[in-house]
């Protein structure tokens, strides 16, 4: 982990009483003044606007689709989980080389089903091989960050199924969906210098519509040129390109679902990436669904200062100026609208600030209701373990940071809701 600063040296206020006072900026009065007060205004006003802002304020601008993308099955099988599904590991070459970047799918589909299956995309932290206990998963040859089930900076066999309950594949199969998942160090390492043996050395951000490889090694970035949160995004963009080439996946149904940063990088994607028809947001915190203003648990400076790879160099300047930034993340929440979102936290995560993930649900409302849907409808926090909402989903879980069983529940009912009434 690049956390290069020791958590005594900041104090993290947890402090309800001593959150400052603040104006939260409103997603429906454009840079002009003007009030938007229609769909069309949303659409060709406000939503340009503010995704321009947080391109060049915060994640960074990212290019546009590869132009040379080779897709290649490496393995298949109908026989997963006992026949229950069918595995696919596909690679995603992003150039015409083939020693270079590439991601590695892993996709279950449930074999039980009508026509192509609505399906989950969510990257994974530690390689494919954790995410059940299939011997048959290839284990990443990646960069991973050093741990239990390491040799180093690679992983081991030690590792398989290790994150299977923070997963639930075959729960997910079994409620007929497919899931989709990459490793998102194949995309970019997550360390300050990962770039360096990531997509952003090999895409230059030159706003061409179609992305090809730099013809000089890329050796910095200018302030808004894309940080490591939206290279990961991006590669969610590269693997839903794959997944509307496969014809057991209805990729009009894929729901992005992302945990912790990688919360952070499902809501960016889905807020850019109007393919994704829902987005699932766990306990993203800072940079994802809490609201940056409030200073409560990690704050924009500290977050920088960890994580100095994760945002664009122009997001730098917010550092304790959280007042002075031209948006705030409910406003990341509304780029989803009318789409359905949901944003989860958990108790014990007090560094995530679930009472501000919350207030994003709430605030975002407004475009919601202007779209013509209701977002989550209720303005009070609910209890714990007690989902609320409609097109915007929340729920409070008792415990600690991670994606749990409990979890997945809600979002298999949310995804049944949105993704299946017809
Ligand atoms: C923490 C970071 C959070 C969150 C988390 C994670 O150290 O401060 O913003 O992203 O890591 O991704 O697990």
């Amino acid at each position: 982990m690049t956390d290069s600063l020791s958590a005594q040296e900041f104090k993290a206020n947890y402090d309800e009483a001593a959150v400052p006072s603040y104006t939260l900026p409103d997603p429906l009065v454009a840079a002009d003044g003007k009030p938007i007060d229609s769909a069309e205004g949303w659409r060709e006003v406000r939503r340009p606007e503010l995704l321009e802002l947080f391109r060049s304020k915060m994640y960074g601008r990212a290019p546009g689709r590869p132009a040379d993308v080779r897709y290649e099955l490496e393995e298949s099988s109908q026989q997963a989980f006992g026949g229950a599904a069918t595995r696919k590991q596909v690679t995603i070459h992003l150039t015409k080389q083939a020693n270079g970047p590439r991601l590695r799918l892993l996709l279950y589909v449930p074999n039980k089903r009508t026509g192509p299956a609505p399906a989950f995309l969510g990257l994974n932290f530690s390689g494919n091989q954790v995410v059940c206990r299939d011997p048959a998963i290839q284990l990443t040859d990646r960069w991973v960050r050093e741990g239990e089930a390491t040799d180093g900076n690679r992983a081991t066999d030690a590792s398989r199924g290790s994150q299977t309950e923070n997963w639930m594949v075959e729960r997910v199969i079994e409620r007929g969906y497919a899931l989709a998942t990459v490793y998102y160090g194949d995309i970019e390492p997550d360390y300050e210098e990962g770039w360096r043996r990531g997509v952003r050395s090999v895409f230059p951000v030159d706003g061409k519509a179609k992305a090809t490889p730099a013809a000089q090694p890329i050796t910095k970035f200018r302030d808004d040129d894309w940080g490591a949160i939206a290279a990961w995004a991006w590669g969610l963009s590269r693997v839903l390109d794959y997944l509307e080439t496969d014809g057991d996946i209805d990729a009009r149904r894929v729901a992005v679902i992302g945990h912790s940063r990688l919360g952070k990088t499902a809501l960016w994607a889905a807020a850019n990436d109007e393919r994704f028809a829902l987005c699932v947001s766990n306990n993203s915190g800072e940079g994802g669904a809490a609201i940056s203003r409030r200073r409560f648990g990690e704050t924009v400076w500290r977050i920088n200062t960890s994580f100095p790879h994760w945002f664009c160099t122009a997001y730098k300047q917010y550092n304790n100026r959280e007042d002075d930034l031209p948006f705030d993340q409910h406003e990341l929440v509304a780029l989803i609208a009318p789409r359905p979102v949901y944003i989860a936290s958990a108790s014990e995560d007090q560094w995530a600030d679930p009472k501000g993930e919350f207030l994003s649900a709430v605030n975002a409302e407004l475009v919601y209701a202007l779209l013509g849907k209701t977002g989550l409808g209720v303005t009070a926090p609910p209890p714990v373990d007690k989902p609320v909402g409609e097109t915007i989903g929340y729920h409070l879980r008792t415990g600690e940071h991670a994606v749990l069983p409990f979890d997945w529940e809600q979002y298999l009912n949310f995804a049944d809701r949105h993704l299946r009434a017809n």
